[in-house]
């Protein structure tokens, strides 16, 4: 009862920003990510009936704590849905999501854990209910079951049976960069869960973000199928700072931004004033993310390393969804 895969981190151009509920994890609004090739989870779960607990390894040391909680409790979901409720699991996992570049692992993670658990226990889950369960591990993880453009449908039930993500466009469609640009420091952190709560509840900006996010949606769908970058890019980036801007509102204030973080951004604008197609979008966090096409790389690389502050540059295409090793 033993099976291996393989999940790649999204970057989310329209940003999952909230929750509705917050036990099954259910958002306040559709998102829509492109799925990365250079950053990824390979995990290995393995059901033995001589455990009398779960394992989890992640790059080879055993993890505890908080995250270890995490993980069991996604397990049990996996139990329950298979009916074997009393076994127990190995799961190794080897994380290629390097933390410095600011991509949250948790999707890739849980992705990788829904898909090889799923498989090592005997469920044979569609794509869409692997999505809705990885979910529950983590929102921004269900979006991770497909390559290249997918969307995170919020659904309307309590019950989150209609909540999962599904593909807009794959990656051979169209060949798009991100580039993740690495600061030097780093600031304190407001977790992304913490940090979307506080927002829900406390910012006046909340009913803004909410109201402007179908036309966003709309727009940015459009232009994907269009392959107009520039309408693509001009979306994700406006869809970035007004999520960025709810935190401002929020009671108490905080902001993600960093000094570099304002330093990337406005070097991203200049390109575009000198020609250069290029976007930045930032998720809960101050690293910035930058979208450009392929022919613009050489240049748009050698800009972004000689930017004060920022101390490597890692490019990115757009990736595959879930693999089994
Ligand atoms: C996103 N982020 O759409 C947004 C943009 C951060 C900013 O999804 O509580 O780790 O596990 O559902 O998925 C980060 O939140 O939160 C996130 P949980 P998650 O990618």
């Amino acid at each position: 009862m033993k099976a291996t895969a393989r999940a790649h981190t999204n970057i989310a151009l329209i940003k999952y920003w909230g929750k509705r509920e917050e036990a099954l994890i259910l958002p306040t609004n559709n998102s829509l990510s492109l799925t990365l090739d250079g950053f990824y989870t390979t995990t290995t779960v393995d059901f033995r009936e001589a455990l009398s607990q779960d394992v989890f390894m992640l790059n080879d040391e055993a993890v505890t704590g908080e995250a270890y909680q995490r993980v069991t409790k996604f397990l049990d979901l996996i139990r329950g849905l298979s009916g074997k409720t009393d076994l127990y699991a190995n799961v190794h996992s080897i994380n290629e999501v390097p933390t410095a570049a600011g991509f949250a692992s948790s999707a890739s993670g849980f992705a990788a854990l829904a898909a090889a658990g799923a498989k090592a226990i005997g469920l044979n889950l569609s794509d869409q209910e692997l999505s809705r369960l990885t979910r529950q591990g983590s929102g921004s993880a269900c979006r991770s079951i497909y390559g290249g453009f997918a969307e995170w449908e919020m659904g309307t039930r309590q019950d989150g049976s209609d909540s999962y993500a599904v593909p807009i466009a794959s990656k051979e469609h169209w060949d798009i960069r991100v580039a993740a640009v690495v600061l030097s420091s780093t600031m304190k952190k407001v977790s992304s869960r913490a940090g979307m709560k506080r927002t829900v509840e406390t910012s006046p900006f909340y009913p803004g973000w909410i109201e402007s996010i179908p036309n966003d949606l709309n727009g940015i769908k459009a232009g994907i199928q269009e392959k107009d970058f520039e309408k693509v890019g001009a979306i994700a980036e406006a869809n970035c700072l007004k999520m960025h801007a709810t935190t401002l509102g929020a009671n108490p204030p905080f902001t993600y931004w960093h000094d570099t973080t304002l330093r990337v951004m406005h070097t991203v604008q200049e390109m575009r004033a000198n020609g250069i197609p290029a976007y930045f979008t930032i998720d809960a966090g101050p690293n910035v993310k930058v979208l450009y096409l392929p022919e613009d790389e050489a240049r748009v690389e050698e800009t972004l390393r000689n930017i004060a502050g920022v101390t490597d540059v890692r490019l990115s295409k757009a990736g595959s969804g879930i693999t089994y090793l």
